[in-house]
């Protein structure tokens, strides 16, 4: 069946601010303390999936989660009202009232995994929440993800949404952001889906980095491959590089993105790397009869720092309705020399990608967020698309009505420490109850936090 992809990105919440939380995510502990604006923040994205949608790219968005998670703080022997709560939680440590209120759900990228009709032995597209269970802040995210997917992917004749995993060490996952499926131009007929992990967990001797955690496990990723059913002849599993992680490539989406037929990456992103580029370029045109176009950069033209600071690789790849591929990177890659001459040579390299648009996502990327970060791709069948909420597809109506809504809800600036401001509480309750209305999703699903 023929199928388009949709980026569902996440409308970053009324709570963005930096509390460094993510440890081995470099750009988060740099910001920590900083002032945020979540206005701009949810600005900045919301312009993003407008320019995406004026590409011709298929656009929805996620809502955000509700915060502070109240719930979470209750669970840890806490009581009283909800300002009683926030209050007792900024007393026992900022950490934990940050945690309860952080906006992480933000990067789609790490909602869930997906898989296309198209690849499933029951021909339904499968979703599996993603436990994130490497972050204590990320972890309380999948129960209300778990909601708001259910609700959008409602027709269970159509979608198979899978809780996320055991949230257990040795099963961490984070999702999308360590999976991408390649396919040919024209979609129809099955993928090849690539699964990336950091560790793997059951095997003690095996590489594993030295200075900042694995976020992904090769025993959760190939779990969430049996779920989906997908066809083992194609679907491939590879480790991370663990120098990358070290280097702060805490997610493979920081390093390598794939889209269609082709696929972006530096030269230390995997484990066995050549080999592994050679048999799945292989797997490509035995199955398709086509060239799959890896475009490879080198430590040489760029630096594992300056591919971190600058996320090239976390550069959307989308196709546009004339069939070429843009680029949407993010602006640091324009002011970065080394990643300006890397995109220079993609775009007139042999392949797909033709075109760049360099977009302003700086409040997502101060705690380490990009273009692909912020994206949760879904291909759809036309009949698949109808069944979906319809609510959350991008129009310029809809535009329009979330800017307003960001306009009149969301503070211009936010410290962590006016995270203890009890006012906070009603304001994002107001905004959820509008957001609610627009999106025509129930209040009881999008803000489950009590
Ligand atoms: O999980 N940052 C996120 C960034 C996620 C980026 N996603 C992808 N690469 N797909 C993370 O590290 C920062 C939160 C803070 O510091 O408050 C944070 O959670």
């Amino acid at each position: 069946m023929s199928t388009s992809e949709f980026n569902f990105d996440g409308l970053i919440g009324p709570t963005h601010n930096y509390a460094g939380l993510s440890y081995g995510n470099v750009a988060s502990a740099k910001h920590q303390n900083q002032t945020s604006s979540p206005r701009q923040a949810a600005l900045q994205g919301l312009a993003k999936m407008k320019r995406l949608a004026e590409i011709g790219v298929g656009q929805a968005i996620l809502p955000p989660l509700c915060r502070p998670r109240l719930s979470f703080l209750r669970q840890l022997g806490l009581f009283g009202s909800p300002a009683q709560l926030v209050d007792a939680a900024s007393k026992i440590d900022p950490a934990l009232l940050a945690t309860c209120y952080s906006a992480s759900n933000m990067w789609t990228a790490n909602a869930a995994t997906v898989s296309p009709s198209d690849d499933s032995v029951d021909g339904r597209l499968h979703l599996t929440v993603a436990n994130l269970s490497s972050t204590l802040h990320r972890s309380i995210e999948h129960p209300s993800t778990w909601g708001n997917l259910n609700a959008i992917f409602a027709a269970p004749e159509h979608f198979a949404v899978h809780p996320a995993l055991p949230s257990q060490l040795g099963l961490n996952d984070e999702g999308a952001a360590n999976h991408t499926r390649l396919h040919p131009q024209d979609s129809q007929g099955g993928g090849i889906q690539l699964f990336v992990f950091g560790v793997d967990s059951l095997n003690r001797s095996s590489a594993s980095p030295k200075r900042f955690p694995a976020r992904q496990t090769r025993l959760a990723s190939e779990s969430v491959a049996r779920l989906h059913q997908l066809d083992s002849a194609r679907t491939f599993f590879w480790q991370q590089n663990p120098q990358a992680i070290d280097a702060g490539v805490f997610h493979n989406d920081v390093i390598s993105v794939g889209h269609q037929n082709v696929l972006l990456c530096h030269e230390m992103s995997f484990v066995d790397q050549v080999e592994k580029l050679q048999q799945i370029k292989l797997a490509f045109e035995q199955l398709y009869d086509q060239p799959l176009f890896i475009v490879e950069f080198s430590s040489n033209e760029i630096s594992l720092k300056d591919a971190v600071a600058s996320y090239l690789f976390n550069s959307q790849l989308v196709t546009r309705p004339d069939g070429g591929i843009t680029v949407i990177c993010p602006l640091e890659c324009e002011s970065i020399p080394a990643a300006k001459n890397c995109v220079q040579r993609l775009i007139e390299d042999t392949n797909p990608v033709d075109k760049v648009e360099f977009l302003d996502l700086r409040q997502s990327m101060n705690n380490g967020g990009g273009p692909a970060c912020l994206r949760l791709r879904v291909s759809m069948t036309a009949e698949e698309q109808a069944n979906i909420h319809q609510g959350i597809l991008f129009t310029p109506a809809l535009y329009d009505r979330l800017t307003q809504w960001v306009q009149t809800h969301y503070r211009n600036k936010l410290h962590p420490d006016d995270l203890r401001d009890p006012v906070l509480i009603d304001e994002v309750q107001n905004a959820f109850d509008d957001l609610s209305k627009i999106l025509q999703l129930p209040n009881e699903v999008l803000c489950d936090r009590q």
